[in-house]
């Protein structure tokens, strides 16, 4: 079994993870996981902090000759904008008065991480519950991605909307209909999608969401979106339905549902297939060339459960971040008394990095599910298991 964790607060010294039960000899660098999360980073409507920030990753343990040993992989990334706040984020007690946040930020973990942990300052809840902590969940999941590589599954997406606003020629409904070329990768969705600032598919759709974006800035408002991810090279038979937790679709929507203010996830047609007949949803199955194909893919890659072979398809949409210049009612947590919302620096928009997280969630529940079914303790080991399973 795989599993990592994630340390550090938004403004603390670093972020670090300790990542374990990937197996020996998988390629790893620091200038891989560097190209992630400088995706991660980028997009149209991203605060200042994303100015300020490096996101560069040192390796401090499991990795030799560029090389994992199978011992835990220690990730580092160290916050540069914590030369600013020293004083504020201290370790030490320290004698200076700092001021404390009484307000809470309606949407934002301030108002029950406040409470549930009794702090007399908001600025405890804002730090380790702020965004920040996915750049960690970023680099620790490179080493699945690149896990997968060898096995050729690749991890691609896209933004589809903002406030409703689709594009004309939607490609998550093309991916649906399986109007795709036959060797389509996922690989070749980034090859678009990372050209433009919206991480959306064509010229014209970037412009308008672009417009959507600097539009709400100028109002103080932010905006959410959906996204859509996908994974090409899916083998056969990852995921089971002997057991509610072992079902695909279940690890892949808990995962991407953990990443800050996602509060949707659909495996394939998910809402589109509600609101349709059975019959125009549930795809045909026929033999090709001797090889077995299923026509449409509204069930996303996953029957019962378990991966069919055909790009898992997952469509979720993140909401607004709840951080708006126009005023909110909330409360002073501490006088116990109605207020007007306080701004705390943040992102209009993060939906292209949200999709990018996306990316990240999904590989490592993929990589979780494909390690279960071809385990070993090293990569020469389960490229063998694998190999000689396709070939049955
Ligand atoms: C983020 C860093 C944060 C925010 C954002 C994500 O930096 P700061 O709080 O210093 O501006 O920009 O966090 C949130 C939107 C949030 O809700 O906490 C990052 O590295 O992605």
């Amino acid at each position: 079994m795989i599993r990592f964790l994630t340390a550090g607060e938004s403004h603390g010294k670093a972020l670090t993870c300790i990542i374990e039960g990937f197996p020996a000899g998988i390629e790893i660098s620091e200038e891989f996981i560097n190209e992630e999360l400088k995706r991660r980073k980028l997009g149209y409507g991203r605060g200042p902090r994303m100015k300020i920030e490096a996101d560069t990753v040192e390796i401090l343990s499991g990795v030799r000759f560029g090389k994992t040993l199978g011992s835990p992989i220690t990730l580092q990334i160290k916050n540069r904008d914590w030369e600013n706040w020293t004083e504020k984020m201290s370790v030490e007690k320290i004698e200076k008065d700092i001021e404390k946040i009484e307000v809470v930020r309606p949407g934002h973990a301030d108002l029950v991480g406040t409470l549930k942990y009794k702090f007399d300052d908001v600025r405890n809840s804002i730090e380790r519950s702020s965004a920040r902590e996915t750049a960690a969940r970023v680099a620790a999941c490179a080493v699945a991605k690149k896990f997968l590589s060898y096995f050729n599954i690749e991890i691609g997406s896209f933004v589809e909307s903002m406030l409703g606003v689709y594009p004309e020629d939607n490609f998550y409904h093309k991916l649906l209909k399986n109007e795709i070329p036959a060797d389509f990768s996922a690989s070749q969705i980034n090859n678009i999608s990372d050209n433009f600032e919206l991480r959306v598919l064509d010229e014209e759709h970037n412009i308008k969401l672009k417009e959507i974006v600097r539009s709400h800035a100028a109002k103080g408002e932010t905006v959410g979106g959906t996204f859509v991810t996908v994974a090409t090279g899916v083998p056969l038979g990852l995921g089971s339905y002997m057991h509610f937790d072992r079902k695909l679709n279940a690890k892949i929507s808990f995962y991407i549902s953990s990443i800050n203010a996602v509060k949707a996830v659909e495996i394939g047609g998910g809402t589109i297939c509600s609101q349709m007949p059975g019959s125009q949803v549930t795809d045909d199955i026929v033999i090709e060339n001797n090889k077995i194909k299923h026509l449409t893919n509204y069930a996303g890659g996953i029957e019962g459960g378990i991966s069919n072979g055909m790009p898992i398809i997952v469509r979720a949409a993140m909401k607004p971040i709840p951080t708006v210049k126009v005023p909110k009612k909330t409360i002073n947590i501490i006088k116990f008394e109605n207020s007007e919302t306080r701004y705390e620096r943040s992102d209009v928009s993060a939906v292209p990095a949200c999709a990018v997280i996306s990316e990240s969630m999904l590989a490592w529940a993929l990589s979780e599910a494909f390690l279960e079914k071809f385990s070993g303790d090293s990569i020469t080991e389960i490229l063998k298991n694998y190999r000689s399973s396709q070939n049955d």
